[in-house]
């Protein structure tokens, strides 16, 4: 692209305006506690992340013995639902297990 000094601002700011802008992605992380029965926590990932029971329950071990899991990784709107409905049915439940979503 051939640009004039004074045709620079303009070009770089139209594209920047008109780049499509990617969508970020997050990692749904569910976090180990001391509580938490071992089969809710499978139960729970078999219903929010369509996991098979053996995928939920090497997730859930992993999870027990590390710390924390990775269930997924989704665009923002869809990890924050994924994580409010694992808050949920912990809360109804009421489990301590707790579930945050972080950017890639
Ligand atoms: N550590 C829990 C127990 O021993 C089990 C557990 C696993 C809890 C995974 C939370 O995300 C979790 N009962």
């Amino acid at each position: 692209m051939n640009i004039k000094p004074d045709q620079l601002e303009d070009t770089i700011v139209r594209e920047s305006k008109l780049k499509p802008k990617l969508p970020k992605d997050y990692k749904v992380i569910v976090l180990n506690d001391d509580y938490t029965p071992m089969e809710f926590v499978v139960d729970v990932i078999q219903k929010v992340f369509k996991k098979s029971y053996d995928e939920a329950t090497k997730i859930m071990l992993q999870i027990h013995t590390e710390g924390i899991g990775i269930c997924g990784i989704f665009p923002l709107e869809i990890a924050e639902t994924k994580m409010n409905q694992v808050l949920n049915l912990s809360k109804e439940s009421q489990h301590p297990l707790q579930c945050i979503i972080e950017k890639i």
